[in-house]
């Protein structure tokens, strides 16, 4: 059988998670929360490709080579999704379902992270779940690419 295919991809800093500002971002590594999304994987028939980098562009080069190989993406932008319209510009060339994630609750966080770049061109957004966020949003991806296999 073959498995639809999601890219989780993770912006700058989240390499650091688990290490700092557990108040905020819980006490998981980056490595842990890829474990998470692979059991979720498993257990939704879904393939994953668990990414992160510090550097915009390599995000992108991630993003365009996306619109051949995957069926859609799930994305932390990370600080990236307070300013980046390069990173908001490669979801929408590459014309799959994405889904934005935040582990904080960015709304009861500074102002400057209020506003999302991102958020307009995601099918969804989940923020404040902490790390079962990506577990949520590999769930949702799995009913979208389900039913667009349906069609
Ligand atoms: O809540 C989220 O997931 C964020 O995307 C995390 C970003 C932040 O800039 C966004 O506003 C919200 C920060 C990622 C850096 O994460 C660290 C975790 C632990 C230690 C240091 C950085």
């Amino acid at each position: 059988m073959s498995f639809a295919s999601v890219l989780v991809l993770n912006g700058p800093n989240l390499n650091l998670l688990g290490t700092r500002e557990p108040a905020i971002y819980g006490a998981e590594t980056l490595d842990d929360v890829a474990a998470l999304c692979r059991t979720a994987g498993e257990r939704l028939n879904l393939s994953i490709d668990f990414r992160q980098s510090n550097a915009e562009h390599q995000l992108i080069d991630w993003l365009h080579a996306a619109r051949t190989d995957i069926d859609g993406v799930v994305i932390n932008p990370a600080a990236y999704t307070h300013t980046s319209v390069a990173i908001a510009d490669a979801l929408t060339a590459i014309e799959k379902p994405v889904i934005e994630v935040h582990i904080s609750n960015v709304h009861r966080r500074e102002a400057f992270r209020h506003h999302s770049y991102v958020s307009a061109v995601a099918e969804a957004i989940i923020v404040g779940c902490g790390t079962q966020g990506y577990v949520l949003a590999l769930e949702r991806m799995a009913t979208l690419l389900d039913r667009k296999a349906a069609r």
